[in-house]
């Protein structure tokens, strides 16, 4: 039962159009991939970090490089038991991304090899999830135009990508064309501390939830923003790529510096964390939302499952991986009526196409 090798892959994805966000823009869905082979069978695992280390300091690129060169290697020979990656790898605090594929993976040949799911392993109840969707920045008259049009596809929700002076008017004009649709806004850290009163504005307007709108070393500015949010206005200030870890999570609750938290199975290390971190945030009454990644549909069916539990109260980014990829090895989640199945088939996702994985890999490394 015991870790034979790995095959890692860099992919290219085109997407069906640019992700814009404040902390860049994406055109081709860079993206690392890894398979585990072991006595007991394959399974495959996601490294969701983007084509450049500008959302966290984590690559795709680069994430290929630290697997093969210093990560898979450890594994070789260890138990095929996801804690042992965890536990093997833990002097990589600073890849959790990678660290996550390598715990997808093999948690996959695990799930695969009793002919259990992952919503099965997590003990989820719900059969579906809401879908909800992320919308880049875009001119205004546009990104209104582009979010009716996802309204009226279904979506429960939308996640408005803001910057300073891409805020208000945005704002308002999809509060005046869809007055009741579950509206966040993520600002990937673009705010300054004296920028507050824009961001109270914005609560004023309707808003439901502010997603990072401070940088990740700005806690003291997400707790006096929380301060003044009080009574009716007190919506979730989500914290994303200020919690890469347990540690940082608990950190900025003893500061007041988050009431709500985007967990990404990625961003925090893998799977078995963002359960942590789930269960966390139940216990001190904090409403978690299913972060996505421009994941492929591998990384997306984790996210389906794992949002399907209780403390995810607030709309994920979950939405099928073609939203953003135009290409994608894997089969797709589907949208139905607003919502998406949680998967049921055995591990985390069926293997990917091998037709579609050969004409999208850049470059292919087999470990073992
Ligand atoms: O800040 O939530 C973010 C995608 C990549 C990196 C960071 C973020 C996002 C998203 C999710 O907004 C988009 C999606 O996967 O649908
Ligand atoms: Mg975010």
């Amino acid at each position: 039962m015991a870790i034979s090798g790995f095959d890692i892959f860099l992919l290219e994805l085109p997407l069906r159009e640019p992700f814009v966000a404040s902390h860049g823009e994406t055109t081709v869905r860079t993206i690392t991939v890894v398979r585990v082979a072991s006595d007991i069978g394959d399974g495959w695992g996601e490294c969701s970090a983007l084509p450049s280390a500008t959302y966290t300091a984590e690559s795709a690129a680069d994430s290929f490089d630290a697997l093969c060169r210093w990560m898979a290697p450890e594994l070789l020979g260890q138990p095929i038991d996801h804690r042992v990656v965890r536990r093997v790898l833990a002097d990589f605090a600073e890849r959790p991304m990678a660290v996550s594929s390598l715990e997808m993976a093999v948690l996959d040949a695990e799930l695969r090899r009793s002919g259990r799911s992952l919503g099965r392993w997590l003990g989820v109840e719900r059969d579906s999830v809401p879908a909800g969707v992320s919308v880049g920045l875009a001119p205004v008259d546009e990104t209104v135009e582009r979010v009716v049009d996802l309204a009226a596809e279904g979506y429960r929700r939308v996640k408005l990508k803001i910057k300073p002076d891409h805020d208000r008017a945005l704002v308002a004009a999809i509060r005046r064309r869809l007055p009741s649709i579950e509206l966040q806004v993520d600002a990937n850290g673009a705010y300054r501390p004296d920028d507050v009163e824009v961001l109270l504005e914005l609560v004023d307007m309707g808003v439901d939830a502010l997603e990072q709108p401070f940088g990740t070393d700005q806690a003291a500015a997400a707790a006096d923003l929380i301060r003044r949010l009080s009574g009716p206005r007190s919506i979730p200030v989500v914290a994303d790529e200020a919690v890469g870890s347990l540690a940082a999570a608990q950190e900025l609750l003893d500061r007041r510096a988050l009431t709500g938290l985007s967990i990404k199975p990625a961003r925090v290390g893998g799977l078995s964390v963002a359960v942590e971190l789930h269960d966390l945030c139940r216990a001190r009454g904090l409403p978690a939302t299913a972060g996505g990644m421009l994941e492929t549909g591998l990384g997306r069916r984790a996210l389906a499952a794992l949002a399907a539990l209780p403390g995810f109260s607030l709309t994920g980014d979950l939405s099928p991986a073609g939203r953003w990829l135009a290409v994608d090895p894997w089969p797709d989640l589907e949208m139905v009526g607003g919502a998406i199945a949680v998967p049921t088939g055995p591990g985390i996702a069926p293997d990917p196409d091998p037709e579609v994985l050969a004409a999208t890999t850049v470059e292919q490394r087999t470990i073992g």
